[in-house]
């Protein structure tokens, strides 16, 4: 359950970080999930949606386990997910991404998510810790306050270097860093020698698309557990208009 405090503290900065969260024994089946579907994957790792270098991605996870599922229906995170854009909300993406041990090149420009979607008027993005997040190995770089900013995207041209005010979001694994749609944010090069993974989870308004097909992704036996949050089951791609407004 979310707190005022906490609440008040999302609001004021633009994120929340929320640790332990994740068990142990949950954090294992995630870690060992996501290194078979890996290999499953092979070449196509990452494809319905970025491969940036040097880093190992997987994209529309929610129908590729039951692990990842269960983690798309996480309480804590449909309680933000609510409290950020209201209960008419949907799955819009959820991604694996580990920047390898030792790689310097995958530092992502800062960015705001709910800048790259048309007509998306709410956003939550739930950075899930798989690891320890420190400064060496990557920890996401966060400035808060700055969702009450213009987006980077029309005032900054591909931003790797430092910004004024940003800190790393440092934490356990099994952490939840939940960000607003408007801060600025981008993960970092993994400087250690061991692994800094995360899975990022987007919840979004009715209106934004999915990053890739979800509702097509989604067996009748998953839909069957799912239940009620079927609710949470974005339209199918095709039904969006796509095009640049
Ligand atoms: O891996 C990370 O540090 C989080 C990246 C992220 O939130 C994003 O790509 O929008």
């Amino acid at each position: 359950m979310i707190s005022v405090q906490q609440w008040n503290f999302f609001q004021e900065h633009g994120y929340l970080i929320v640790e332990n969260v994740l068990s142990v024994q949950r954090l294992a089946a995630l870690r060992e999930a996501l290194e078979k579907r890996y290999d499953l994957e092979g070449e196509k790792a990452g494809t319905e949606g970025s491969t940036p270098p040097g880093v190992r991605r997987l994209c529309n996870l929610i129908g590729k386990g039951r692990v990842f599922e269960e983690l798309a229906i996480e309480p804590i995170a449909l309680e933000m997910a609510r409290l950020v854009i209201g209960e008419d909300m949907r799955w819009q993406a959820m991604n694996f991404h580990d920047p390898m041990p030792g790689d310097p090149r995958p530092i992502q420009a800062i960015h705001a998510d709910r800048s790259f979607f048309k007509n998306c008027t709410a956003y939550l993005n739930v950075v899930w810790a798989l690891d320890d997040m420190t400064e060496e190995n990557g920890a996401t770089r966060l400035v808060p306050g700055s969702h009450k900013k213009p987006w980077p995207r029309d005032i900054l041209d591909d931003l790797k270097e430092a910004v004024a005010g940003e800190i790393y979001a440092t934490c356990t694994a099994g952490t939840g860093i939940f960000c607003h749609g408007d801060i600025w944010h981008g993960a970092r090069a993994n400087l250690s020698k061991s692994p800094r993974r995360v899975i990022h989870m987007g919840y979004s308004c009715t209106n934004t698309a999915p990053q890739y097909e979800i509702a097509g992704s989604l067996t009748q036996d998953i839909r069957e557990r799912l239940g009620e949050h079927c609710a949470l089951i974005p339209d199918p791609l095709s039904s969006f208009d796509l095009e640049k407004p």
